[in-house]
C-alpha cells in the first residue's frame, strides 16, 4: 500500500511523474496481534483485513469433542440449551437510588450461538456493585468473534484439586453429597465450573454449578476446584 504524497507547487499545474513520491506504509498484517499501519485498528478489527483468510470465521463444529480435543487453547464455554447471542457493543447503565445495582443493556448483536461454544479468551466481567451479580463478560470465541455476552450459560476453565490419585471427583445432580451421582472426574481432570456462581458461594452451599468435559452439568463441592479451592 502506498500513500500518493502531492508536491504541488503553483496551482495550474497538475502534478506530474517528478511531483508525486511514493512513501510506503505498513500494511496490516492480519494475524501478527499489531497495529501495522498506524489506523489504531488490529488485525480483523481493521477494514483491510475483511477479506483475508486469517479473518474469515472458522467453519468448525463446536461440540464436545471439539472442546476436548482442543482444552489445552480453551477458555471456557458457553453451553446452555437457549441461544445465546454474542452482541458487539454493551451499555452500562448507572444505578439510581431506588435500584442502586445499575444495569447493562447488550447492544448490536453479531451473532447467535447454539449449544456449546467454545471461548477462545475472556475479559474481565462487569459485575454489579455492592458484590452483586455479574452482569456481562466480554469474550473471544474460537471461531474469532469478540463480543459481549450475558453470563448466565458461560463456564470458565478450570481443574481438578485436592483428589487423591487412586480417587475421583463426584459430579452430583443437585448442590448436595446425597443427591444422585451423575459423572465423576479424575484427578488433575478439567471441568468448567459456572462464572457467575462462584460470586454466590459462601452461603449454605459450597457446591458450584459445573460442566463436564462430555457436557454434563452437575454440582461439585468448590474445596476440589482449582482457584475456588480456599
Ligand atoms: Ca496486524
Ligand atoms: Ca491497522
Amino acid at each position: 500500500m502506498y500513500v500518493l504524497l502531492s508536491l504541488m507547487i503553483g496551482c495550474e499545474r497538475s502534478p506530474d511523474k517528478e511531483d508525486v513520491v511514493e512513501v510506503p506504509v505498513a500494511k496490516e498484517d492480519c494475524s501478527d496481534k499489531k497495529d501495522n499501519d498506524g489506523d489504531q485498528k488490529i488485525d480483523c478489527e481493521d477494514s483491510d483485513c475483511q477479506s483475508s483468510k486469517a479473518c474469515a470465521p472458522i467453519d468448525e463444529k463446536i461440540d464436545w469433542a471439539y472442546i476436548r480435543k482442543n482444552i489445552a487453547s480453551i477458555e471456557g464455554v458457553i453451553a446452555c440449551s437457549h441461544d445465546v447471542i454474542l452482541y458487539k457493543d454493551l451499555k452500562e447503565i448507572e444505578g439510581t437510588e431506588s435500584d442502586p445495582m445499575g444495569d447493562v443493556e447488550f447492544l448490536n448483536p453479531i451473532h447467535t450461538y447454539k449449544g456449546v461454544a467454545a471461548v477462545k479468551s475472556q475479559g474481565i466481567p462487569i459485575m454489579a456493585p455492592y458484590h452483586g451479580p455479574m452482569m456481562a463478560v466480554e469474550v473471544e470465541l474460537t471461531d474469532r468473534r469478540k463480543g459481549w455476552i450475558d453470563p448466565t450459560c458461560y463456564y470458565t476453565k478450570s481443574q481438578v484439586v485436592n483428589v487423591r490419585s487412586d480417587d475421583v471427583l463426584n459430579v452430583r445432580a443437585k448442590s448436595t453429597y446425597r443427591s444422585k451421582k451423575l459423572s465423576t472426574i479424575p484427578p488433575n481432570g478439567s471441568l468448567f465450573y459456572h462464572f457467575s456462581s462462584s460470586s454466590d458461594v459462601g452461603g449454605m452451599s459450597n457446591f458450584i454449578s459445573i460442566v463436564t468435559l462430555d457436557g454434563i452439568k452437575g454440582y461439585v463441592n468448590m474445596k476440589y476446584v482449582k482457584d475456588l479451592d480456599n
